[in-house]
C-alpha cells in the first residue's frame, strides 16, 4: 500500500489556509506571504515600509523564525502590531501556525498583513497560509541563477523584489540575467529593484501594495 503523506499534509494545510483567508476577507486584510533565503532583507524591507506608510495604511506583521524574537523586536520599534512565531525546527510557516497567531492581532485595525516567512528559498513556497499574494526577495549577493535553481518560490510569487542593488558593483550579479531567469520560470512575475539601505524602489513597492489593496477592497479608508 502506498501512502502519500505529503499530499495529505498539504491538503489538510489548504483547508486551514482557506479558513484563514475567510477570516482575512471579513476584516478586509490584504495578506502578503513574504519569502526569501535567510538575510535577503525581509525584516529590513518591513522596517522601511513601516516608516513610509505610517498614517497612510495600517500594516501588521506575523514574523516567522526558527528561534528568537529579534525580528519582532525590530518591527515593534516602528509601532507595528507584530506577532512572532518561533517554529523550533520547522523551516516554514504553515496555515495552522498562522491561525494560532490570529487571536493575538486586532485584524479589524490592519489593512495589509505581511507574513514574514522563515528564511528559506524552498519549503515556504509549498505551504499556503491564506495569503492573497506571495512575494519573493532575492538579494544581489545570492547569485543571479537562483530563480532557476529554486523555481517553485519564483513560480508561485506575484512579485520579485531584487534587493541590495546598492551592492551591485561589488558583486558579479547580473540584473538582466536574474530577470531573464525569473521570467523563464514565471513569465507573469512582476519585478522591482530595491535597496532597503538607500530607499530605492520602496515607493514603488508601497504603490504595488496599495494597488493590490484597492483592486480587492476599494480605496483605503485612511489613504
Ligand atoms: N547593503 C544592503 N544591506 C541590506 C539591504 N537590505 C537588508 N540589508 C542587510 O542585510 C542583513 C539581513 O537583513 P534582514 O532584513 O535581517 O534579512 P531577513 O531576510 O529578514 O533575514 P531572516 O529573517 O534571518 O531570514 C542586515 O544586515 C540588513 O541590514 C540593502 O538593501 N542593502
Ligand atoms: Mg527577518
Amino acid at each position: 500500500m502506498k501512502i502519500s503523506v505529503m499530499a495529505d499534509i498539504l491538503e489538510a494545510n489548504d483547508r486551514i489556509a482557506a479558513a484563514n483567508k475567510e477570516v482575512f476577507g471579513k476584516h478586509r486584510n490584504l495578506v502578503i506571504n513574504l519569502m526569501s533565503s535567510p538575510g535577503a532583507g525581509k525584516t529590513t524591507l518591513l522596517e522601511r515600509t513601516g516608516e513610509a506608510v505610517r498614517d497612510k495604511l495600517r500594516l501588521g506583521v506575523i514574523a516567522g523564525d526558527i528561534e528568537t524574537t529579534r525580528d519582532s523586536e525590530r518591527l515593534e520599534r516602528y509601532q507595528l502590531p507584530v506577532v512572532q512565531l518561533t517554529t523550533g525546527t520547522a523551516c516554514h510557516l504553515d496555515a495552522n501556525m498562522i491561525a494560532s497567531a490570529l487571536p493575538h492581532l486586532d485584524l479589524s485595525r490592519i489593512d495589509i498583513l505581511v507574513i514574514e516567512n522563515v528564511g528559506n528559498l524552498v519549503c515556504p513556497a509549498e505551504f499556503r497560509v491564506g495569503e492573497d499574494f506571495k512575494v519573493v526577495i532575492l538579494s544581489v549577493t545570492e547569485g543571479d541563477e537562483k530563480p532557476l535553481k529554486y523555481p517553485l518560490m519564483f513560480r508561485q510569487s506575484a512579485l520579485l523584489l531584487i534587493n541590495k542593488v546598492d551592492l551591485l558593483e561589488h558583486t558579479n550579479f547580473n540584473l538582466e540575467e536574474a530577470r531573464a531567469n525569473a521570467r523563464r520560470v514565471n513569465p507573469d512575475l512582476e519585478m522591482m529593484d530595491v535597496s532597503c539601505t538607500t530607499g530605492q524602489g520602496i515607493e514603488a513597492w508601497i504603490s504595488w501594495l496599495n494597488q493590490r489593496y484597492q483592486r480587492k477592497f476599494g480605496n483605503l479608508k485612511r489613504a
